[in-house]
């Protein structure tokens, strides 16, 4: 699969705000700060097109971005950070269930993991979800530019031992520093949306 245009839609808060037009959907989910908008930017070779921020919390609406015009791209709000206010996670968790109750087209969800770190009980009640809901995910362990080869080895054992029906689902080791892992996501990409 090569992405040769990409552009950003609408942010989205609520249902009502989704694009009008629909196409296959893949949905980017993950706690704050992991990297999610900076894997939708390395996907579409581009620096800006989804905002990042060392700050966890820089993505809070939804945002839709139009690819090769025959999907979207979803950078959904992050998760798990515990200096949000509550009221602004308990804003995410409505958007993030609103989300994958409204939509129906949703090819596949990437669940992007730290690679330095276990899943959280909100990564794993997503794998989870999209397991009860055969929503097909695919499990990608970020930042592994940070880890040298043993603890990465170490590590992604202990990551993919906790994810449920791993079996039936793809891991990818990727980095969103030096896009080591992109051709392969890219190759799932295809696989998925290609049937
Ligand atoms: N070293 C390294 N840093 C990364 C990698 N991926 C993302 N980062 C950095 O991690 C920080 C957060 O990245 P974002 O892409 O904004 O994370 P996000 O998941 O979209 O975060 P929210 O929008 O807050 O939910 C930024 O400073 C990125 O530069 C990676 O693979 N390696
Ligand atoms: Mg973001």
């Amino acid at each position: 699969m090569k992405i040769s245009s990409a552009e950003f839609i609408k942010s989205a808060v609520k249902r009502d705000d989704y694009p009008k037009i629909e196409f296959p959907q893949f949905a980017f989910v993950g706690r704050s700060n992991v990297g999610k908008s900076s894997l939708i930017n390395v996907l579409c070779n581009q620096k800006t097109l989804a905002k990042t921020s060392s700050i966890p919390g820089k993505t809070r609406l939804i945002n839709f971005f139009l690819i090769n015009k025959e999907f979207y791209f979803v950078d959904l709000p992050g998760y798990g950070y515990a200096k949000v206010p509550e009221k602004i996670r308990l804003n995410w968790k409505d958007m993030i269930t609103e989300y994958f109750q409204t939509e129906n087209q949703i090819a596949a969800a990437f669940l992007i993991l730290d690679s330095r770190r276990e899943p959280s009980e909100l990564d794993l009640m997503m794998a989870e979800w999209f397991r009860f809901y055969k929503i097909k995910s695919i499990f990608i362990i970020n930042k592994i530019d940070k880890l040298n080869r043993s603890e990465l080895l170490m590590q992604k054992e202990k990551i993919v031992d906790k994810l449920p029906d791993v079996n039936n689902n793809s891991v990818v080791l990727f980095s969103a520093k030096t896009g080591s892992g992109k051709a392969e996501i890219l190759k799932l990409l295809s696989n998925t949306f290609e049937g």
